[in-house]
């Protein structure tokens, strides 16, 4: 894999770093991405499943659903692209890590600064009076699990299409977006909005924009540098360039 002298020049004058990332940078934990051909919209349609009126109309599907990713999550490690981002921090004044994945592998791996923009599903709240469940008490009912207190359907703390993301985790995500110099774009198709526009928001405040995925995306071609490889290998490397700065 070659690097650019542009890229080297930004990585040695970088402050503030962004790394936004997506199904891909999971893959490699054994997290089925979305889209891909073992993708999990390949068996379901989003409309089908990921959003309020699907959960409505199929609690019992959509529960199915989730708690079959929850179990697979529950059994799965932070992988070394994760850990490569938290080494980042090493290196830089600020690792802002923005994620669309719901896994929760980043924080699990280290990073401190980690913006979840669809939520997380190790979380779950009755839709009833908004009372919090963990996995474990999800589990403990057979079906479509109901509130303890006001007997309201319990739903997983994710963001279904149809719904805006968290104010705050947006707002800080823009913001990092905003002020960076650099931004790492990491397995990721960036079809989902808004989320998949801050790529180039951070472009057009001026961030050197470097994507890492193992195949061309809608991105691309507004990419400074286009690193194709799995966000793992990619990104170790990208780590050992740093170090030897
Ligand atoms: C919103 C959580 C305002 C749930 C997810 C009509 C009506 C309403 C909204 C819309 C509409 N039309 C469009 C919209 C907007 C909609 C949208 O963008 N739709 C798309 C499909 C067109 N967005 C929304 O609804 C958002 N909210 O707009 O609010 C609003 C409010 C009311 C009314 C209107 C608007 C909310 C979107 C959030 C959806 N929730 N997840 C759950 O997970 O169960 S989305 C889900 O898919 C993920 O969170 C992720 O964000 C998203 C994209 O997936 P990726 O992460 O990119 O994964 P994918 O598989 O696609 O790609 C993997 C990539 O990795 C590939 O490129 C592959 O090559 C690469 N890769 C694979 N292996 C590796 C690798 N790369 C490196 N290394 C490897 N080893
Ligand atoms: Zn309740």
């Amino acid at each position: 894999m070659t690097f650019s002298s542009t890229l080297l020049t930004k990585l040695k004058s970088s402050e503030r770093v962004v790394v936004f990332t997506g199904a891909g940078i999971s893959a490699e934990s054994g997290v089925p991405t979305f889209r891909g051909e073992d993708g999990i919209w390949i068996k379901f349609k989003p409309e089908e499943l990921a959003n309020f009126d699907a959960f409505m109309k199929n609690t019992e599907l959509v529960w199915e659903w989730y708690k079959h990713r929850k179990r697979i999550i529950q059994n799965i490690l932070p992988n070394a692209g994760h850990f490569a981002i938290v080494e980042m921090e090493t290196y830089f004044k600020s690792v802002s890590v923005i994620t669309q994945n719901i896994d929760n592998l980043h924080r699990r791996a280290g990073s401190k600064i980690v913006y979840e923009l669809h939520g997380n599903i190790e979380r779950n709240y009755c839709i009833g009076c908004g009372k919090n469940y963990s996995n474990e008490e999800i589990f403990l009912q057979e079906t479509a699990p109901r509130c303890t207190s006001c007997k309201g359907l319990i739903r997983p703390d994710v963001v279904w299409f149809g719904e805006n993301l968290p104010t705050d985790e947006w707002n800080a995500s823009v913001r990092a977006a905003e002020f960076a110099d650099i931004i790492f774009v990491v397995g990721t198709s960036a079809v989902v909005y808004p989320a998949a526009s801050l790529p180039t928001l951070a472009r057009r405040a001026g961030a050197f924009v470097v994507e890492i995925n193992i195949e061309p995306t809608e991105l691309s071609r507004y990419a400074d540098e286009v690193l194709i490889g799995k966000a793992g290998e990619v990104l170790l490397r990208v780590v050992e360039l740093v170090k030897n700065l």
